[in-house]
């Protein structure tokens, strides 16, 4: 991650990071980071792909302990800071981390592995002691650098393993697509374990010698405040985001509406992303900011391929064209081209591609086409020049608030409470959340629903939990006994 450290130097006293506790320049992150990677190094002179997971609070820490982990050559695997216990164990498990790092609020939640022989815990106050400063090793762009996890069509969520060059290609693509530039501002509200919060937003920002204000957790009302400074130029949410900004708005002031507007209409950038962006979202956005905003189209393993053009016509419903340097192609159930105007799967190739799935070598072949495009699953059609999503391949992926969910893998943990016998887990569409995730169960008689929630918010992130539980006798199977979601579904729109 040279390229990245390089422009820090550039801007030593401009101010890169602002958050809860207060502003920070490039040269604080940099040296901060350069004493981190020395905790890290201890004894050894490179950390060799070690994987170090991390919990630590969006801002100046989380940026600190990220840069050190790829300085001391390991593999950063940011945790998210709203995971319970068994999701948090099933990732440091999965990645066999031996480095751990938690921030001061969540040393309470990691404390069952504190003991774990096998794990070096590290608490962010034992970076705050001096230490000598170690040399840095030097490390090649096909090592190994972060691991992002994102859910599929397989039960559990995967390790998406990505290298320096990977995240590199993906960040300096943005950069000069977007035109950022050491001017900009930006906010950063959108959580640190997903590629659209660590590379879309806080890494293309850095990169580009700009100021970024972490604003966690979101909360419409205060990140409006910070809009009003007037400092702000450059923008990127999910959709659901930009739906929640609207139904604030709609409740201030005509007084506060005007000057708001006002500021908006100053930003560079406004982009939207991670899920479809309902037209009717673009359309209101546009009469209060006065910005088509910038629709664009990516995976956690592939980062940003399609792009909506930063000048030139912004396709309401439509992701755009691919970004520079990235190949795309739509093909047939059986790897063919498409006629140009059909439907087909996106399949992608370029330097900003994934290298693997960790651990997991037969899911990674069979994600790539024996001549290496890296198959989505998401079917689109190209419309007068500008792609369209139709929709996906698997019915049993849902998005939701811009996070990828598995029907599969809540279906695995409802069946562990020995109250349901079966179930069946659906996204059904939602003006708000894009999909709201629901579950149709089968119970025991006396089952109270009531306290299910609670049982599941110990076993799962909020954002996965189903909004709505219906109890059916049976649910509906095709002659091979397998459940037809699309059935399934029409129960939860009576
Ligand atoms: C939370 N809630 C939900 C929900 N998530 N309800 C329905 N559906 C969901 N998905 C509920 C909570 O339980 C709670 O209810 C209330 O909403 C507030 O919870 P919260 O956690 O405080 O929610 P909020 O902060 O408002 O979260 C909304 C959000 C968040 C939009 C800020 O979902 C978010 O950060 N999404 C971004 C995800 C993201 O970065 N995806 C990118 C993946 S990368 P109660 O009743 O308890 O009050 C990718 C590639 C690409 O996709 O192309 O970018
Ligand atoms: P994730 O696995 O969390 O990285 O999510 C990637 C998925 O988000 C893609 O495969 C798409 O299904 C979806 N996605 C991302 N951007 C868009 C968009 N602009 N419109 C529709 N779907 C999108």
């Amino acid at each position: 991650m040279n390229q990245l450290f390089q422009a820090a130097n550039k801007n030593p006293h401009k101010i890169a990071i602002i958050d809860h506790n207060g502003e920070y320049t490039y040269s604080q992150l940099l040296q901060n980071s350069t004493k981190i990677a020395s905790h890290l190094l201890e004894n050894s002179a490179d950390l060799n792909e070690a994987r170090v997971a991390f919990m630590v609070s969006p801002g100046f820490e989380y940026v600190s302990v990220q840069w050190a982990i790829w300085m001391a050559g390991g593999i950063a695997v940011p945790l998210c800071i709203s995971y319970p216990f068994p999701s948090l164990k099933y990732v440091l498990d999965d990645t066999a981390a031996t480095l751990v790092v938690a921030g001061h609020e969540y040393q309470t939640i990691l404390d069952p592995i504190q003991n774990d022989p096998s794990v070096r815990f590290l608490k962010y106050s034992d970076f705050e002691e001096e230490i000598e400063i170690k040399p840095l090793p030097e490390i090649d762009e096909n090592r190994g650098a972060m691991i992002l996890y994102t859910s599929g069509t397989t039960s559990l969520p995967k390790g998406v393993l990505t290298t320096h060059k990977t995240i590199e290609s993906q960040i300096s693509t943005l950069v000069s697509a977007w035109a950022w530039s050491e001017s900009d501002h930006t906010v950063g509200i959108l959580p640190l374990h997903h590629v659209h919060g660590i590379i879309n937003v806080m890494s293309c920002a850095l990169w580009s010698g700009a100021s970024i204000h972490f604003l966690n957790p979101f909360d419409a009302e205060k990140l409006f405040q910070i809009f009003e400074t007037g400092k702000v130029n450059v923008f990127m949410a999910v959709p659901t985001i930009y739906f929640k900004l609207i139904s604030a708005f709609e409740s201030f002031s005509n007084q506060r509406k005007t000057n708001l507007s006002e500021i908006l209409n100053g930003f560079r950038l406004m982009v939207s992303g991670s899920a479809a962006l309902p037209v009717s979202v673009m359309e209101t956005w546009h009469k209060i900011s006065g910005h088509y905003l910038l629709e664009r189209y990516g995976m956690t393993e592939i980062g940003m391929a399609i792009s909506n053009p930063y000048k030139g016509e912004r396709k309401a419903g439509h992701i755009g064209q691919a970004l520079p340097g990235v190949e795309i192609r739509l093909v047939d159930e059986s790897n063919n081209l498409v006629a140009s105007d059909e439907p087909g799967e996106i399949q992608v190739k370029g330097p900003g591609v994934f290298k693997s799935y960790w651990g997991k070598p037969e899911a990674t072949i069979k994600t790539f086409t024996t001549d290496g495009w890296f198959k989505t699953g998401d079917i689109a059609q190209l419309v007068d020049g500008y792609y369209k999503i139709l929709g996906r391949d698997s019915i049993d992926i849902i998005k939701s608030g811009g996070y990828k969910i598995s029907a599969l893998e809540i279906e695995e943990v409802l069946r562990t409470n020995s109250n349901i016998k079966d179930c069946g887990v659906v996204g059904i569409p939602n003006p708000e959340w894009g999909e709201l995730v629901v579950a149709a169960l089968i119970t025991e008689k006396d089952f109270n629903l009531d306290e299910l929630t609670s049982w599941l918010k110990e076993r799962m992130p909020a954002y996965k939990i189903p909004r709505k539980f219906i109890q059916l006798d049976e649910l509906p199977r095709n002659a091979m006994g397998k459940v037809t979601k699309n059935e399934l579904k029409k129960h939860f729109t009576t």
